[in-house]
C-alpha cells in the first residue's frame, strides 16, 4: 500500500451541482438563491413555491456522466454506479427505506470479485495496517523535513522519536512473522500511528466515534487492495452499533487499554 494512493482520494464526494453560469457575474441577472447554497451529497438545491432555496434529492439521471472507469463506484449492494453522484442520489431517493439505509459506497472503481477473507488473513490485516500507518507518518515526516507543512509541530515531535529509533523496522514487504515480532518488540512505536489515524478520520464530528462515512476515506481506497478491509472494520465494531468507537479502534489494532490516550488524538 502506498500512502500516495490514500492521499489521492481526498475529493471522494465532489459537489453534485455544477455551478451555474460558470462563475461569470452578470449584474443585470438577479442572483440565483441556489448559488452557493450547500446541500449534502445526493441532494441538490431547488427553489420552493416562495422562491426560497432548499435541498431535495437529486435525480440519479441528472448526474454528470463518468469521464472514465475511475469515476465508477461500487456500492455495498455490490452494484456498480456510474459515479458517486449517482450512488448518493439513489441513496437519497431511497431515504427511509431499509435498502437506502444499507446502501453505502463500498469502494471506488467498478465492482469486482473480492475473495472472501478467511480467519488467518484477518489476523494478519492489523499487522500490515499498523506497519503501513507508521510508514505513512514517517514518509510525511521526511516530506515535512524538506518543505514544512505536512505535519503539525506536535505531530512532528511524536514522529521524530519513531524516525530516530535505530531499532525501527524499515519500510518494505515484510513477512507476517517479522511484523508480529516487531510489534511485540517495538510496541511503543505503534501507539501514536494508531491514535493519529483515528484522529484524522474522527472529524465529522470529532466525537471519538467513527461513523461509516468517517471511515470511508480510509476504507474506500483500501477495499480493492486488501480484501479483509470490510470484514476487519465490521469486526472492529464489537458492540455492532455500526460505529467504531475509540476503544474499539485501539483494541482492534492491539493497543492495550492502558495505552489508550485521548491526549494523543492529534
Ligand atoms: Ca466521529
Amino acid at each position: 500500500m502506498n500512502p500516495v494512493q490514500i492521499r489521492a482520494t481526498v475529493d471522494l464526494y465532489p459537489g453534485s451541482r455544477p455551478s451555474p453560469g460558470g462563475g461569470v457575474h452578470r449584474p443585470e441577472a438577479p442572483a440565483d438563491p441556489c448559488d452557493n447554497f450547500p446541500c449534502k451529497r445526493g441532494k441538490t438545491c431547488k427553489l420552493d413555491a416562495d422562491k426560497k432555496p432548499g435541498c431535495v434529492c437529486q435525480e440519479p439521471a441528472d448526474c454528470p456522466h463518468s469521464a472514465n472507469q475511475f469515476d465508477n463506484v461500487c456500492g455495498t449492494n455490490n452494484k456498480t454506479y456510474d459515479t458517486s453522484c449517482e450512488l448518493f442520489a439513489t441513496k437519497c431517493n431511497l431515504e427511509g427505506t431499509k435498502r437506502g439505509h444499507r446502501l453505502h459506497m463500498d469502494y471506488t472503481g467498478p465492482c469486482k470479485f473480492i475473495p472472501q477473507c478467511v480467519e488467518t488473513e484477518l489476523v494478519q490485516f492489523p499487522l500490515r495496517m499498523r506497519d503501513w500507518l507508521k510508514n505513512v507518518l514517517l514518509q510525511l515526516f521526511e516530506h515535512d523535513s524538506m518543505s514544512p507543512g505536512f505535519l503539525t509541530p506536535k505531530q512532528r515531535f511524536r514522529v521524530k522519536k519513531i524516525f530516530e529509533s535505530e531499532r525501527r523496522l524499515h519500510a518494505g514487504d515484510h513477512s507476517v512473522e517479522l511484523l508480529a515480532q516487531d510489534f511485540e518488540k517495538n510496541y511503543n512505536m505503534y501507539i501514536y500511528p494508531v491514535h493519529w489515524q483515528f484522529a484524522q478520520l474522527d472529524q465529522h464530528p470529532s466525537d471519538r466515534i467513527l461513523s461509516h462515512s468517517e471511515l470511508a476515506p480510509l476504507r474506500v481506497p483500501l477495499v480493492p487492495m486488501e480484501h479483509c478491509t470490510s470484514r476487519f472494520f465490521q469486526e472492529c465494531d464489537a458492540d455492532k452499533d455500526k460505529q467504531v468507537s475509540f476503544k474499539e479502534w485501539t483494541s482492534c489494532f492491539g493497543i492495550k487499554n492502558d495505552d489508550m490516550d485521548v491526549n494523543l488524538l492529534f
